[in-house]
């Protein structure tokens, strides 16, 4: 699955896949689910919660310093319910000083969720971009392990208290050449980032073992509320695949293009793969980029969306689903991907009303509607 994408290298790397042709897609928008005119999916959300037997967390993620203010108001009054601060609970701003906790921005994205009825989840307490500048190359293994990831996992997941749904614990420390076969060790060995290879200054690599991945799961565990999911986060997962055995967050930073996302057979395998192992596991940073802001490529979209929501919302053990920026003049993908709910004034695309449709579906106690996003050919929608 190699055009699913890698965060840091995102737009580069798909450019050539982005230009495929898209099927025709059927969708439940076409079928008398609504396609215009208001959303509603805050009010399907306890139904759906009521057929999954415990709450369904759906959102997008949010920082104060994003304009504008009043739209964030609305839809996170109305259609998302679940915040994730996209930068502030980040290591450089939860200790910009060693030893010095400063929860500011983490805080205030917690208390915008709160005053809005929103749950609300962490990211994240360990990841090898936006390090405080204090951190990389300037401790020994044992300094990081016995000390510094230990007292900042505390003081950060301690500080932000025990209703916060999921933290992710590490981000993306699996390598993207780890197959099947290699041991975990090798798997992150395999990461071309910090702290892998930086050295502590005598020239020995700084991750000799999986000991650092275990001092903030033991911490993390140790600190956080006893509803608290504790994950792996990690791109390109979400398949039969070594990455994914061994992250339960699926980013899923998709493209609309044969190859740029898991089909919902594959994904429902793996949910269904690790409910039996007693894992659960969730979709943690949903964007799909277009390789054009056409009718069909919006439709190819929708379709996407509502396959991998389904998979989610049909699987035992998926209880989270958050959409990485709320709107497309926000994306980290840039504007012209359109790879977010709603477009860049802020409107609902067919996405959004492709997901508030399905929603409707589930909370209706309907069956699981077919893989839409494979075409027309194979999948045709009606309504039940
Ligand atoms: O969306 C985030 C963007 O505002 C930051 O500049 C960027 C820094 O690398 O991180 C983005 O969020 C990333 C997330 O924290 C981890 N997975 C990949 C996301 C997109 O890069």
């Amino acid at each position: 699955m190699a055009s699913l994408i890698a965060s840091s290298v995102a737009a580069t790397l798909l450019a050539a896949h982005v230009a495929q042709a898209q099927p025709a897609v059927s969708l439940l928008i076409d079928t008398g689910y609504a396609s215009s005119g208001p959303l509603h999916v805050a009010s399907i959300l306890p139904a759906v919660s009521a057929r999954k037997g415990q709450t369904f967390h759906f959102g997008s993620t949010y920082d104060t310093t994003e304009a504008p203010q009043s739209w964030f108001d609305t839809m996170f009054e109305s259609f998302f319910k679940h915040v994730v601060s996209e930068n502030g609970c980040k290591w450089d701003a939860t200790e910009p000083e060693q030893g010095v906790s400063n929860l500011t921005e983490c805080q205030a994205c917690h208390s915008f969720a709160t005053a809005r009825g929103n749950s609300f989840r962490g990211h994240n307490t360990f990841w090898h971009q936006q390090m405080p500048a204090w951190l990389p190359g300037n401790f020994t293994a044992s300094e990081l392990v016995g000390n510094i990831i230990p007292q900042h996992v505390k003081q950060e997941i301690g500080g932000m208290g025990p209703s916060v749904t999921s933290w992710d614990v590490v981000n993306e420390v699996v390598g993207d050449n780890a197959t099947t076969g290699m041991t975990a060790l090798q798997c992150v060995l395999s990461k071309a980032d910090w702290p892998t290879v930086t050295a502590d200054g005598s020239g020995i690599p700084l991750v000799k073992d999986l000991s650092f991945i275990y001092a903030a799961f033991s911490t993390a565990f140790a600190t956080a509320g006893p509803n608290t999911r504790l994950a792996v986060n990690d791109y390109n997962t979400g398949g039969q695949d070594a990455k994914t055995e061994l992250a339960i967050g699926f980013q899923s930073h998709l493209t609309a293009a044969v190859g740029g996302f898991y089909t919902k057979s594959e994904l429902a395998t793996t949910f269904s793969t690790l409910a039996k192992l007693g894992v659960e596991a969730m979709i943690t940073e949903m964007d799909i980029e277009l390789a054009t802001n056409s009718t069909a490529f919006l439709r190819y979209q929708a379709a996407i969306w509502g396959d991998y929501l389904d998979a989610c919302l049909y699987a035992s053990n998926c209880n989270e689903f958050i959409n990485w920026d709320p709107r497309d003049d926000l994306s980290w993908r840039g504007l012209p991907a359109a790879a977010t709910l709603f477009d860049g004034e802020g409107n609902p695309k067919p996405a959004a009303y492709e997901v508030a449709a399905r929603f409707e579906n589930f909370a209706a106690g309907k069956p699981e509607p077919c893989s839409t996003s494979s075409g027309t050919s194979v999948c045709k929608l009606s309504r039940h």
